[in-house]
């Protein structure tokens, strides 16, 4: 059965320099989910190391770090019926390649390390990464 569900989404550093905010925000939109939050922020190291802590034995860590710090991203609440799924679905693979096409990444992604959006994998991954970044109060449910 489907259920509404609150996932976290960000857009990555490069895709807000390269300007893509309002195009991928209107993805979410169109396909009828409600943001509930959102706001433009530098991550900390502290925060990175804690949003990508599964991956710190990874040869691609410190690339990983840097790039999510290395400008502003767009953090995100979206809610709706199977949002976590459903959000993952139009984000795409995580490789722009394999991406299917009409997904964001494989439209406005290349290669792996630079693939323009997250989105939280799981319920507890959403709600783990939404306080990484949100006060309880921010949200607009
Ligand atoms: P996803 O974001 O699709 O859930 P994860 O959790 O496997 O993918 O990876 C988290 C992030 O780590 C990716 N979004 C990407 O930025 C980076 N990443 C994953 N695999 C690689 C790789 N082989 N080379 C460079 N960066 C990678």
């Amino acid at each position: 059965m489907n259920m509404e569900e609150r996932t976290f989404v960000a857009i990555k550093p490069d895709a807000v320099k390269r300007g893509l905010m309002g195009k991928i925000i209107s993805r979410f939109e169109d396909k009828g989910f409600k943001i509930i939050a959102m706001k433009l922020h530098q991550v900390t190291i502290e925060q990175a190391s804690a949003h990508y802590a599964e991956h710190k034995d990874k040869p691609f860590y410190g690339r990983l770090i840097s790039y999510i710090t290395s400008g502003p991203i767009l953090a995100m609440v979206v809610k709706g019926y199977s949002a976590v799924s459903c959000v993952r679905h139009i984000v795409g693979a995580t490789d722009p390649d394999k991406a299917d096409i009409g997904s964001i990444r494989a439209d406005y992604g290349q290669v792996t390390q630079y693939n323009v959006i997250h989105a939280s994998d799981s319920i507890e991954s959403a709600e783990r990464e939404t306080k990484i970044y949100f006060d309880e109060s921010e949200l607009c449910d």
